[in-house]
């Protein structure tokens, strides 16, 4: 699935992020910056032992920010690390806590000079967002920064499964009124 945003375009697709051959690639990332299981795992597999000792260095990221290392051994030149917030109930801030990190790393795009980026949904998997509620915050979030900031020129959305896929696709349909 393919969509336009001013300049710019949203693509839906399913696969496995490490892959991906853009600027950046997000991770979805716990507070320590030192790995994980999921995709960060997965990331820092692909990345190489570089990775987790530049990430050594960094001294964690709050939840709802993000910070940005190379790519090392992946194609992507950069990997922005994002930390969603683990889901309790819905009421303790995880809504502004999420949206604020892929805003972080879309603001971390912009100042690297990164023109395309993959995101994963992040908290969606072992830290327990409805992943429906989740992709209803992300493309809201994605869909107006990109909006307002047409140095970036592609966002990559990267489902691992065929169910993540078809539950974003019907977000997406239904947030842009198709
Ligand atoms: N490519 C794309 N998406 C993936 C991949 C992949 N290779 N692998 C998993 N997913 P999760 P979280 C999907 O659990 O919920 C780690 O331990 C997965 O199906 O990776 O933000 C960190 O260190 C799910 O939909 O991240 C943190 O401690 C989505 O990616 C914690 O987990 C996110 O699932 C973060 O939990």
């Amino acid at each position: 699935m393919r969509v336009k945003i001013g300049d710019s375009l949203l693509e839906l697709t399913q696969g496995d992020i490490t892959r991906e051959n853009v600027d950046a690639i997000v991770n979805a990332a716990n507070e320590s910056l030192l790995g994980g299981g999921g995709v960060d795992a997965a990331i820092h597999r692909a990345a190489g032992p570089k990775l987790l000792a530049e990430c050594r260095g960094l001294g964690g990221c709050e939840t709802g920010a993000a910070k940005i290392t190379r790519g090392y051994r992946l194609d992507a030149k950069y990997i922005i690390h994002a930390v969603g917030p683990i889901y309790d109930d819905g009421t303790r801030g995880e809504p502004a806590l999420l949206a604020h990190a892929y805003r972080a790393a879309l603001e971390l795009a912009s100042q690297n000079k990164c023109a395309s980026i993959a995101f994963p949904a992040i908290s969606t998997g072992i830290f327990g967002y409805p992943m429906q509620d989740a992709a209803r915050i992300a493309f809201h979030t994605i869909v107006d920064y990109v909006r307002a900031h047409s140095e970036i020129k592609l966002v990559r959305y990267v489902l691992y499964d065929a169910r993540a896929f078809e539950i974003h696709a019907r977000v997406l349909a239904q947030i842009l009124g198709k």
